[in-house]
């Protein structure tokens, strides 16, 4: 299918072509008409409820595919609905966690139906490829800028192969930076979150045994110069016409690297955005760290505290999290003004009573304005899967959110566990409990997440996690 149209209209956003040749110079090309889609998921909890993020993930791919062929991107979350008839596209192009993986596998099945080429890319498939390839023509493992000249080339060539996997990972130098406007044109696109998608890093060589990030990137760990970071900072500002523009990193662990992580928050000190990141705490005891952190705008910090159990925290190889540290980081973000958003996480073997009480009296002593409870999910593909599988409750992955039930630990019966991980959740968003938390606090969407939180956690029962 041939079309004039190089280009999507909608876009606002300079490019640059960081190492990557402009085809859109070339004369003779055949563009055919690509579909991205980010699926909805069916989980009945709230995770794809209020505002959710532009998918960064797609946008990379449409940035790509989009210099050549005619893209549309569609995002079920903000409502965009899923044509029935993909006739008017030549290729269909899904990407699925695991939480949507059942969508994103009817959405796959109906292309595949339908005569279309379709990828399937994203944490799920690249971890079950295997699973995958039956709902697709090929599977994408890891990143798309690794692959996407091959994987461009078998296109136009109609010589598409089932797997495509990096031999190796590109720089982060050489990517482009993602077109907005893709996501931008949707008539739903107000329901996007107004905090921007950015990356600086790439990887996590932390290596937990319950994250994907290890086995998808191994042990690299990559970055941008912090130029292009702050390129891409100031065409947002330059687009929206406002320096104090909301950024929210999507990094596996955005401070691994000490240095890189100062110089580039010192960077951004004169920039006046803000930001928000998911963060590991391996040198967030430092206060000069929470000092940069607030200088440069960072409003909220995401930390997985995942357990207040020294026991559950060895088994989860997660080195960087120092009990003895917890309340240090908390005290020099708080004094920087910085918020935090705390993970949590129960269900692990050496959990007991004990870890509800310890965890409650963490957070209301420490005064974390917005702690998040899960129960630990086993993904496919990790370490942490493998060892449990023959102890999986089941392997629905739509019900693989992390608030859904998924195994008897050893020391409490599963009972007990999710009694006592209500009663935990009810205590914390308690009215009283909240203005402990949180009176002095800037009054933004941190205190609105409370009150949701409030009306969600009286409606608690353990029916509802199983
Ligand atoms: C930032 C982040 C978040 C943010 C933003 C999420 C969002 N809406 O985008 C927040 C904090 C909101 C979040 C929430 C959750 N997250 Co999260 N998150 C991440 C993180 C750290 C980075 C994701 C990201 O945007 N990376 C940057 C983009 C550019 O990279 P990418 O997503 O990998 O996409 C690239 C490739 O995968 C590929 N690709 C992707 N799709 C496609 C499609 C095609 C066709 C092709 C060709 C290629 C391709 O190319 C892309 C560009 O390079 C990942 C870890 C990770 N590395 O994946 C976890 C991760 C995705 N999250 C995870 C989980 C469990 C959750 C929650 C359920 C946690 C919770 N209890 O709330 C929720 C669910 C939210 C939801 N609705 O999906 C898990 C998912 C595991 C799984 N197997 O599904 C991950 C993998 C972390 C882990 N534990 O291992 N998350
Ligand atoms: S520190 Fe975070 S990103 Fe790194 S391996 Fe552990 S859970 Fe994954």
């Amino acid at each position: 299918m041939l079309s004039a149209d190089t280009h999507n209209p909608n876009s606002t956003i300079n490019h640059h072509t960081f190492g990557y040749p402009n085809k859109r110079d070339s004369a003779n090309y055949s563009k055919n008409k690509w579909l991205l889609v980010q699926p909805k998921s069916s989980t009945s909890m709230m995770v794809d409820s209020g505002s959710v993020s532009m998918p960064l993930n797609l946008i990379m791919v449409a940035t790509l595919a989009g210099r050549l062929f005619d893209v549309t991107l569609i995002d079920e979350r903000i409502g965009d609905r899923v044509p029935e008839d993909f006739s008017d596209f030549d290729v269909v192009a899904i990407t699925s966690r695991t939480l949507n993986a059942r969508n994103a596998y009817n959405i796959g099945d109906r292309a595949l139906a339908q005569k279309k080429i379709v990828l399937l890319g994203g944490v799920h498939p690249t971890m079950m490829h295997d699973e995958a390839i039956h709902h697709c023509t090929s599977v994408v493992y890891g990143e798309v800028e690794s692959i996407w000249d091959e994987l461009e080339t078998d296109i136009i060539n109609g010589t598409i192969k089932p797997v495509y996997r990096a031999k190796e990972l590109r720089s982060m130098t050489a990517m482009r930076s993602p077109d907005f406007g893709y996501a931008l044109q949707s008539k739903n696109a107000r329901k996007y979150s107004s905090r921007i998608p950015i990356l600086a890093t790439k990887g996590c060589p932390v290596g937990c045994n319950f994250c994907t990030t290890p086995t998808v990137y191994g042990k690299s760990y990559r970055y941008r110069e912090i130029g292009l970071v702050l390129d891409e900072m100031r065409s947002h500002q330059e687009r929206l016409n406002r320096k104090n523009v909301n950024f929210s990193f999507m990094d596996d662990n955005i401070s691994f690297r000490p240095q890189y992580f100062t110089e580039l928050l010192g960077a951004m000190e004169k920039m006046g955005v803000r930001w928000n990141a998911n963060i590991s705490m391996n040198f967030l005891h430092k206060p000069e760290v929470a000092e940069i952190a607030g200088r440069s705008g960072c409003d909220l910090m995401s930390i997985g505290f995942e357990s207040l159990n020294p026991e559950v925290l060895k088994t989860v190889n997660k080195g960087a999290n120092r009990l003895q540290n917890y309340s240090t980081v908390v005290h020099n973000l708080h004094k920087n003004g910085v918020a935090i958003q705390g993970y949590f996480m129960f269900g692990f073997d050496d959990d007991n009573e004990k870890s509800f009480q310890a965890t409650y009296d963490f957070i209301m002593q420490n005064r974390i304005e917005f702690p998040v409870f899960s129960l630990v999910t086993p993904f496919p593909g990790t370490p942490y899967f493998e060892e449990m599988k023959p102890r999986l409750r089941h392997f629905d992955w739509s019900r693989y959110d992390t608030y859904h039930y998924m195994f008897e630990p050893r020391k409490i019966s599963g009972e007990k566990l999710l009694e006592n991980f209500i009663k935990l959740q009810k205590e914390v968003y308690r009215g009283r409990a909240i203005m402990q938390r949180m009176s002095g606090k800037p009054l933004n969407w941190v205190w609105l997440a409370n009150i949701m939180m409030n009306r969600f956690t009286t409606k608690l029962k353990p029916e509802i996690y199983l």
